[in-house]
């Protein structure tokens, strides 16, 4: 969480009315939590681990409803941001946690049994 640490820093760097780069202005009016909130934008998510690829880190998951994120249920893959703790296996029911990353793709930041 290297960038969530960096944009709390920032803010709190800001906050004292010093220079605010322009890039950055829509901040301005933020409080620091508020700047956090906002850049974490984790979403949690349930459902059951379909497929392991641990070539290409990425995990299928048949997850529920994400009611923050407007998604219905489906069946979809994901790339882990970390490596694929080992004791999950095949069938399993897990929550995970995803943030959108570069290119707009989805990592699971945190997976674990339901
Ligand atoms: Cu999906």
């Amino acid at each position: 969480m290297n960038k969530l640490i960096l944009t709390l820093g920032f803010a709190l760097a800001t906050s004292s009315g010093t220079t605010l780069a322009a890039s950055h202005e829509h901040h301005h009016d933020m409080t620091a939590q508020q700047i956090v909130m906002e850049s974490a934008a984790t979403h949690a998510g349930t459902g059951i681990l379909k497929v392991i690829n641990a070539k290409s880190n990425k995990v299928q998951i048949a997850h529920d409803a994400i009611a923050t994120l407007n998604w219905p249920a489906m069946n979809m893959w994901f790339t882990m941001r970390d490596a694929i703790p080992k004791d999950l296996k095949v069938g399993d029911e897990v929550h995970f946690e995803l943030v959108q990353g570069e290119n707009n793709q989805w990592l699971i930041v945190k997976i674990d049994h339901k």
